[in-house]
């Protein structure tokens, strides 16, 4: 019967792991996928997550369905968290959210949203570069992919944001257009608009009448005060801000990297509306959304956010323990960028330290890639995004040679 289908091509990300589980190495390192491992190189279940696992067991819950927009605790929870405790969408009812799939449901189903009552043209302009699922997500969902730019490649003079050209492009973008912003962490660059030059977007958002989607996937995993404390205002700034300034944004979010429920498949996505009554109405065409897509999301995944964040105690764990994980990232940060240096690689590498998030985007060009696997069996994607998470003490100083080898020639 499928005689007539044609193969596919593996997915960027994904199809790096497969190559990795391949190669028969020792010392191979699968630096793709952007997942959390702890210093052994093993995946990390954080201890909140299996005290609220024990607490949820405990309560032999039932397995019913939930509605569909998902476990309404879990979902508030999740609104405060990302818009803060005295949001004035929370306060005055005018925020619509639902659970979802993970960060990629959320981004389906907003896509999917815009496609069908967005008022402007049917197109989303996306960073370049971007997480890659983006642009299939927003194709399939029936919106036209553009582009803006976020960074010039291979453009050494300019290792950060390229904001110049990301102002013009939003500039140049026809007026109200919906524009996808990487909320922080950006994925794959690491690189993030200051809170100043948030602000400068704002306006500029504003002037052109722009529609603000915000893709809220990852903690930046860096040691900023903020976490230390108990507080998460730095990560959620420019959603919090934009919200501030009276843009009525969308906003998915994630909890796979920053509870390490990457499985569990638990998200959500909010549209801050102008009323109540709006509210309703946009609550009522999610659920048209989702019924046929897949009628409700999982529960489990829920139940476990929502114990952590209305458990103050577990709430304070989860701060320390994602403090953690920033920690083990900064410092491998360090010892990558020391061992660079030591090694007198060619290039300038001051951004492996700077860049936030899980992510470094290494400057690596494909061809360097490609080396890198086949002599040194270390895999990442071809645009040169490593896992910082992936590396360690037992496999740093070997991906340090090997990228100084592969960039010696
Ligand atoms: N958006 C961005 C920018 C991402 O990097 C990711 C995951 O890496 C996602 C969304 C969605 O991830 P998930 O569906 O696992 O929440
Ligand atoms: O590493 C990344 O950027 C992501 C990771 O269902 C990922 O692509 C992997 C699987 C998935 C969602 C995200």
């Amino acid at each position: 019967a499928w005689a007539n289908v044609p193969a596919g091509p593996p997915d960027p990300i994904l199809g790096v792991t497969e190559k990795f589980k391949a190669d028969q190495s020792p010392k191979k390192i699968n630096l793709g996928v952007g997942a959390y491992r702890d210093g052994k190189g093993k995946p990390y279940v954080l201890p909140s997550v299996l005290k609220a696992e024990e607490i949820l067991y405990k309560k032999m819950l039932d397995k019913e369905y939930l509605p569909i927009t998902g476990l309404s605790d879990f979902t508030k929870a999740a609104a405060k968290l990302a818009y803060g405790e005295n949001s004035k969408p929370l306060d005055e009812n005018r925020l619509a959210i639902t659970q979802s799939i993970s960060g990629t449901g959320a981004l389906r189903i907003g896509t999917a949203f815009l496609a069908r009552f967005y008022p402007g043209a049917k197109a989303i302009y996306l960073p370049t570069p971007t997480w890659g699922n983006h642009i299939p997500i927003a194709k399939d969902s029936g919106l036209e992919v553009k582009q803006y730019k976020v960074k010039r490649y291979f453009d050494k003079e300019t290792v950060g944001l390229d904001f110049e050209g990301m102002k013009a492009d939003i500039k140049a973008a026809p007026e109200g257009s919906i524009i996808l912003l990487h909320a922080c962490a950006h994925n794959p660059t690491g690189i993030d608009p200051t809170e100043e030059q948030w602000k400068e977007l704002s306006v500029l958002m504003k002037e052109k009448k722009h529609f603000s989607f915000f893709d809220m996937a990852s903690p930046r995993f860096c040691a900023y005060q903020g976490f230390a404390s108990g507080d998460i205002v730095k990560d959620a700034f420019a959603v919090r801000y934009f919200v501030e300034q009276g843009h009525q944004i969308l906003l998915c979010q994630s909890f796979a990297k920053n509870l390490g429920l990457y499985g569990e498949r638990v998200g959500a996505i909010s549209f801050v509306c102008a009323d109540k009554e709006e509210k309703a109405r946009v609550d009522s065409q999610l659920k048209i959304i989702i019924r046929p897509l897949y009628s409700n999301p999982p529960i489990h995944g829920a139940r476990l956010v929502h114990t952590i964040l209305d458990t103050p105690e577990l709430y304070k764990e989860w701060l320390v323990e994602v403090k953690g994980m920033a920690d083990r990232i900064i410092s491998m940060r360090e010892k990558l960028y020391n061992k660079l240096v030591e090694l007198k690689t060619p290039g300038e590498w001051g951004h492996i330290k700077s860049q936030i998030g899980m992510f470094s985007f290494t400057g690596l060009k494909p061809e360097q890639v490609d080396k890198l696997a086949e002599k040194s069996s270390i895999y990442l994607t071809r645009d040169g995004r490593i896992s910082m998470a992936a590396l360690n003490e037992s496999n740093v100083e070997y991906f340090a040679e090997s990228v100084s080898k592969a960039v010696k020639g």
